[in-house]
Parts: C-alpha cells; structure tokens; sequence
C-alpha cells in the first residue's frame, strides 16, 4: 500500500494519520504538488492528493473516500470512528467544520497568492477568513473537555488538530496566540501521541 502526496497536506495527513491509528503497513511518495507533477499524474490524473495506491493496485483518491475504505475494511473504531448512534454523527460533523476551514484557508490563500497584488480582491479575502473564523470559534465552543467526543482521541480531535496545526504553518497569523485557548491545547495533547509524531509535516 502506498500513500502519494505530503503531510503538509492536511488531506494527505488525515489519511497518513488513519493508517497510523488501523496499524496499517505503508510507503510513502512525499510528491510535491508541484515539484513532481508528473510523478503525480502517474498516479492520480488530476495531479491531485492524497491517492492511496492498493496492494491490487487500485487507485483511491479523495481522503475521504479513502478513510471510508479503511473503516470499511478494518473496522471504524481503528482509525477513531464511532460505529452509529449520536457519537458518530458528532465526529462527522466536527471533522466537516474543520475541513471547511481548510477549505477557506486555501481559498484565501490562493486568492492572495496568485494575483499581481494590485487585483487581489482584499474584500473577497476578508469575508473568506471571517468565514474561517467562524469555524474555529465554533470548534472552541464544541470542544468541552479533553476531546470532542467520549473519552479518547477520534477523527474529530484527529482532524481538528491536523487543521489547527496546517494553520500554524499554512496561514500564520490568522490564529492570533490565545484567541482559541481550547483547541491550542488540543493541538498539544493530539500532536504527541505517537502517530501524529509519525506524519508530522517535514
Ligand atoms: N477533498 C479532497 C481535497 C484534496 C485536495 O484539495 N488536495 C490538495 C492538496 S492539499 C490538492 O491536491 N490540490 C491540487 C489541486 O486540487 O489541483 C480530499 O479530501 O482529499
């Protein structure tokens, strides 16, 4: 099995991370979006990451999909999914807020970073952060204790702090220090556990 694309993807490292968590053997292709587009293409047509490459060689992309793909054959508790009930549509929601807010901060980023400065629409990327923000304070409200939901890590704590972290380096600034009290401690606690300290972006 082989993971394509770098953890400084917070969609690559949402699948590097669930593969840590099911104890699933795997190699890695730290492919730059842009540095080994063609490598890329090889595998994922769109030149796009993350793409899990199976044993049978199938290709999956999409983190996901590919995150359905491993619940569905290791069980959903292996990689900090709840099985039904109340406490599974609780992580699926939390892990939807923290996507959109990669979502926005990619948005923002590219509507900043790929324009001579004079036609970047600074009212375009105001309202994309302003929306950013919202997800973070929502998260901050969510967050009651040690971790989103029971009483151990799952894909919302996961996610959240794959997100949260991706900020610091991605977007830095827009996080101001002590704004999100709760999910900064998050981070601590998630990012020492032993398969984040795996995945973590170099
Ligand atoms: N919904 C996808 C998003 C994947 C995604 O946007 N990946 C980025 C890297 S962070 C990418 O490949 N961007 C290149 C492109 O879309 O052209 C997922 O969850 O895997």
């Amino acid at each position: 099995m082989k993971l394509i694309g770098r953890n400084h993807s917070p969609y690559v490292r949402r699948v590097a991370v669930a593969l840590q968590l099911a104890g699933v053997p795997y190699d890695q292709e730290f492919w730059g979006l842009f540095s080994d587009a063609d490598l890329i293409r090889t595998v994922s047509p769109m030149r796009r990451v993350p793409a899990l490459v199976l044993d049978d060689g199938a290709v999956l992309v999409d983190s996901g999909a590919i995150l359905d793909y491993l619940a569905d054959v290791h069980g959903p508790g292996a990689i900090g999914l709840p099985a039904t009930g109340p406490d599974r549509r609780a992580v699926t929601q939390v892990v939807a807020w923290a996507l959109a807010c990669v979502d926005k901060m990619i948005a923002a980023a590219q509507e900043k970073g790929n324009r001579p400065p004079e036609l970047i629409q600074h009212d375009l990327v105001g309202r994309i952060e302003a929306q950013a923000q919202v997800g973070f304070a929502e998260l901050e409200r969510r967050l009651g204790g040690d971790w989103f939901v029971g009483g151990g890590l799952t894909q919302a704590d996961a996610t959240v702090a794959i997100m949260v972290s991706f900020a610091g380096f991605f977007a830095p600034g827009l996080i101001a220090p002590g704004r999100y009290p709760r999910l900064q401690g998050l981070v601590e606690r998630v990012e020492a556990l032993p398969a984040f300290q795996a995945t973590f972006p170099r």
